[in-house]
């Protein structure tokens, strides 16, 4: 019984040798190059070619090596018959909350501001808003966004998250479903964007949303580059509706080098780097699952592909 890698922009080596390092008797290989495709029966994917997993008959599983599951079913041919897993580790959670701390952070205590001005000569100090008194808003409360909010929360923030269902958490006001999104946005200084890509979250960071935030708000985009329609976005920055966004993740990535991203100053960027995953915090979990697969037991983290997320 073999476990296949098959990602392409990630390096599987030290995925291998974490798997390894937990059990050596572990038959780990590598796409394209495993000795048998009729042995493989788990598969751990990250960017998967297109068409790939019908090379697999005895494929039983397939496992996302990040939190999200659609660049899995951005595949046609994917086997949506077949159990799909994802990573959900503390680690990835408290990786990307420090990043939204210092995205957070940026805006809050006006850096932006700061460094345009810099490059003016222009000795000139900004009065921030309270800390109580700004608003940061979650769009996604799951793993990843219940754990920002509620540390935000903590430190003095006034945090507001938005979801498909009601949430109840300390400290969080929660907004649920498409009927509260406009009451939701209407109220917040920095959004942070951690929803899953579906179809109904494509595009969600559109103007007609956007120009519902209050004039001059922050938008801080770690989930998807599809969530955000990137004119729009440059048409709020423009306008001054938008005071400055800071994006982690694009539809093309890399970004390319003719993208009018890289040159708008009311833009930070960064190359999908808020939280990666570590294959030496995660392959416990990936070895259990494919331990539970084998003796027929329920998998953990299981998603679903119909809903997608
Ligand atoms: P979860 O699946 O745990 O949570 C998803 C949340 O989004 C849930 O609260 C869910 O609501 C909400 N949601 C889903 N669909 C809708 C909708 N239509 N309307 C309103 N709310 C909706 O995901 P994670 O927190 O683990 O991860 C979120 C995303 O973060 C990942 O899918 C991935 O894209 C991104 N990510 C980015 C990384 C990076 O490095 N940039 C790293 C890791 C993840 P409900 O609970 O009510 O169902
Ligand atoms: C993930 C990611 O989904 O890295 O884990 O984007």
């Amino acid at each position: 019984m073999t476990i296949s890698i098959i990602c392409t922009n990630k390096d599987p080596k030290p995925w291998v040798a974490a798997l390894r390092a937990l059990d050596p008797t572990l038959d780990v290989q590598i796409w394209p190059n495993e000795s048998r495709k009729a042995d493989v029966e788990f598969a751990l994917c990250w960017n998967h070619p297109e068409g790939v997993l019908r090379d697999y008959p005895n494929l039983r599983c397939i496992c996302s090596m990040g939190a999200g599951i659609d660049h899995l079913l951005n595949d046609d041919f994917f086997p949506k018959d077949l159990p799909v897993i994802r990573i959900i580790d503390p680690l990835l959670a408290q990786s990307m909350y420090e990043y939204l701390h210092t995205a957070v952070m940026y805006y809050f205590r006006d850096f932006d501001i700061y460094k345009a001005q810099q490059y003016q000569s222009n000795w000139k100090q900004q009065s921030p808003k309270a800390i109580a008194h700004t608003t940061i808003g979650v769009m996604g409360l799951g793993k990843l966004g219940e754990y920002s909010a509620s540390k935000f929360s903590k430190i003095g923030f006034n945090v507001i998250g938005w979801s498909r269902t009601q949430k109840t958490i300390t400290g969080v006001k929660s907004y649920a479903s498409d009927r509260q999104l406009g009451e939701f946005l209407s109220q917040v200084d920095i959004l942070i964007c951690l929803l899953p890509l579906t179809n109904e979250t494509r595009g969600i960071l559109n103007l007609e949303n956007i120009n519902k935030l209050p004039f001059g708000a922050c938008l801080v985009n770690v989930a998807r580059g599809e969530h955000l329609i990137d004119e729009d976005l440059i048409t709020a920055l423009n306008e001054g509706q938008l005071r400055g966004a800071c994006l982690d993740v694009f539809r093309e990535e890399p970004l390319s080098q003719m993208h009018p991203f890289w040159q708008n100053n009311k833009i930070l960027l960064t190359p999908h780097c808020s939280s990666i995953t570590d294959p030496n915090s995660v392959a416990p979990q990936i070895l259990k699952n494919y331990r539970l697969m084998k003796s027929g037991q329920a998998l953990m983290n299981q998603v679903d592909p119909f809903r997608g997320y």
